[in-house]
């Protein structure tokens, strides 16, 4: 054995031992914290579980600030966990934990006591721009959007013959959402299609791109009054660009079946924010083209760059995607209730799926290519968080609750949706049975939504 084998070898058992001491229990733990500046150890039971050796609060007038120092890296073999804790009046503040060290967790409350702490394996998914529960902050905001423009500069794994729309890493995700339009939307395919797809998205940002955080999702409620105002689309560097440019000749948006709408804002370009040179390359294609049955759109891969565009239009989301209309979803008692709100399979109807891609508008209102509009992710990370609530509030009935056909629009006739069902993916990933898409904490998947 040479030298470097020697330390090699070292370095395994040192890495296996780490490893070991490392693994932090997923479970509620008693806490029991006083509020005091100094810091205190926790006992070397509470330790061993949870890898928090100490903690302390400062009060800071309108917030309180925990420091944690946490001495895990893992929780039960996953890189990274949640810690939830919980204070006396039954609130509850998030911390995602990717390194050892001292951690903070500032919240304000009418009583800081924190009675509880909950470790759950895995990533949390937060909302980018929200100030209501953790949001972002400007550092988090910019390492999505270059993980995100990274997929731009790294090459497709498609064959540039058959794909020549196809020029990057990104566009593998877009081609994936065409070829598949017509068998994933307005279906029983839908949400578990969209979960999985947005799980092949973070995890190529991880892999490919070295992402250390997760898909944000867009919490359209907040926005509803006064979407020019939102963070997600306010053209700011933190954003994900803002409004297209003013298009006198825009039409109306229609649905695929003709009804039509109040038009947006917009139309053109986008030209503030991060995205204001990304060019997309595939498109557009109409709308009618998705039909029951229909095969693939002809030269539906051709390559045909343009800019981004974009009309944002309060219509839609100030109907459609209120606080009143999420309190509603999330109180339905069946999953058809829920469906009727969310995505039901009459595209006719108002939904809350539907007036998201219709308050961006232009590209993100391209029901084949919307993937190519930076927002799409950040839109179904949304509907797969309502979904997700929606699911834990009953997890016997509602986890693998399901209805409607493998078809768009579910045609009378058209073959059942079941945990069978196989979800494809093209080039992006292997097929996965639909059930393997019904848990976010099963399978391959493993977040919590805040
Ligand atoms: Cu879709």
């Amino acid at each position: 054995m040479n030298f470097k084998s020697v330390l090699s070898l070292f370095a395994f058992l040192l890495l296996g031992f780490i490893q070991l001491v490392s693994a932090a229990k997923s479970g509620t733990y008693n806490a029991g914290w006083k509020v005091t500046n100094a810091w205190t150890n926790t006992d070397s039971v509470f330790q061993r579980e949870t890898g928090i050796s100490r903690w302390r609060v400062n009060d800071g007038g309108l917030f309180y600030t925990y420091e944690i120092q946490i001495d895990v890296v893992e929780v039960q073999g996953v890189i990274g966990g949640t810690y939830v804790f919980y204070d006396s009046t039954g609130d509850s503040y998030n911390l995602m934990v990717f390194r050892e060290g001292i951690h903070s967790v500032s919240y304000n409350s009418a009583d800081p006591y924190i009675l509880e702490v909950k470790i759950v394996e895995g990533y949390s998914r937060f909302p980018l721009g929200s100030w209501l529960t953790r949001e972002l902050d400007q550092s988090e905001k910019k390492e999505y959007i270059d993980a995100i423009w990274c997929l731009r500069h790294l090459p497709s794994h498609l064959p540039s013959k058959e794909y020549p729309g196809a020029r990057d890493r990104w566009d593998d995700f877009v081609v994936s959402h065409i070829n598949y339009t017509n068998v994933i939307h307005f279906n029983g395919i839908f949400l578990p299609w969209h979960r999985q797809y947005l799980h092949l998205w973070e995890t190529t940002l991880r892999k490919e791109c070295g992402y250390k955080g997760t898909v944000p999702y867009w919490n359209w409620a907040l926005d509803a009054n006064d979407l020019f105002s939102s963070p997600v689309f306010d053209g700011t560097p933190d954003s994900l660009s803002g409004n297209g440019v003013w298009d006198p000749y825009q039409p109306r948006p229609c649905s695929a079946t003709g009804s039509c709408f109040a038009r947006g804002s917009g139309g053109g370009c986008v030209q503030t924010g991060p995205f204001k040179d990304f060019k997309v390359h595939m498109g557009p294609f109409d709308n009618s083209l998705a039909q029951s049955y229909a095969p693939i759109p002809p030269n539906a891969f051709d390559y045909n760059p343009r800019c981004l565009s974009r009309s944002l239009n309060p219509y839609f989301i100030s109907l459609n995607n209120n606080q009143a209309v999420v309190d509603k979803m999330l109180a339905a008692d069946t999953f058809t209730d829920f469906q009727t709100i969310m995505a039901p399979s009459d595209p006719n109807l108002p939904t809350a799926h539907g007036s998201g891609h219709g308050t961006v508008g232009g590209a993100m209102a391209d029901f084949f290519a919307s993937p190519q509009d930076p927002s799409f992710m950040l839109h179904h990370a949304m509907v797969d968080r309502m979904w997700a609530l929606w699911q834990d509030r009953d997890p016997v009935n509602r986890r693998y609750a399901l209805n409607g056909t493998t078809i768009i629009y579910d045609p009378p006739g058209a073959p059942l949706a079941t945990l069978d069902s196989p979800l494809e993916f093209g080039v992006l990933a292997a097929s996965v049975r639909l059930g393997e898409a019904m848990d976010p904490m099963a399978y391959e998947h493993c977040y919590v939504y805040t």
